[in-house]
């Protein structure tokens, strides 16, 4: 086995009430374990592709043979978002941002509630299933995008700072087809010292990779 399932780094029920605890199970103990197995699955076939962590191989989605192309975008994809997404939220979070990504959010958006405001109106327009992110840009500026399915800023050269899940798995249980609802309570469970973190790795140049790969 190569990719590995990341656990939870909280309980199921942490996240309450803005996430609940049955959709908190059944997105990581089934969609984001799937994403793993058919990971894995696809790479069975290409072994030389063993080593490579999950965004190197969607750095090039060209250099993965075609035959396992889809699969690989697809499920790397989702690994890399989600494990990502478990760790910018936590218990108690939310709150004004602070430290260096307070900073940038004000020197690019204005202000806070105008870049919440952007960004959830992203994540609301992204038809059908995707993220909305902040992400890095080279020269060290970060924008606000949406990206389609299970495709991550790092194929289009970008840098994914923070991003939140729009599937109507994330929150189709507790707010039915209520995006904008689910979107706006999300702030209240948002990690900004990982942010933080995850921030001043883009700006030094040395992004945090999406798992560790420390059971190779
Ligand atoms: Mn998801």
């Amino acid at each position: 086995m190569a990719h590995e399932l990341p656990p939870l780094p909280y309980d199921y029920a942490a996240l309450e009430p803005v996430i609940d605890k049955q959709t908190m199970t059944l997105h990581h103990d089934m969609h984001h374990a799937a994403y793993v197995k058919n990971l894995n699955a696809a790479l069975e076939k290409h072994p030389e592709l063993s080593k490579k962590t999950p965004e190197d191989l969607i750095r090039d989605l060209n250099s993965i043979p075609e035959d396992i192309r889809a699969a690989v975008r697809n499920n790397a994809g989702g690994h890399i978002n989600h494990s990502m997404f478990w760790k910018i939220m936590k218990p108690k979070g939310g709150g004004d941002p602070n430290g260096p990504i307070a900073q940038v959010i004000t020197k690019s958006f204005g202000n806070f509630k105008d870049f919440q405001t952007k960004f959830n109106d992203a994540g609301v327009k992204q038809f059908g299933s995707g993220w909305v992110w902040l992400a890095g840009k080279q020269g060290g500026d970060v924008q606000i995008i949406s990206t389609p399915n299970q495709d991550n800023p790092v194929s289009q050269g970008l840098v994914p700072i923070f991003g939140n899940d729009v599937w109507e798995h994330a929150y189709y249980l507790k707010y039915n087809n209520r995006r904008p609802e689910y979107l706006a309570a999300w702030w209240n469970v948002i990690n900004w010292d990982e942010i933080n973190q995850r921030y001043e790795a883009f700006k030094s140049g040395k992004a945090v990779q999406e798992p560790a790969m420390a059971h190779r």
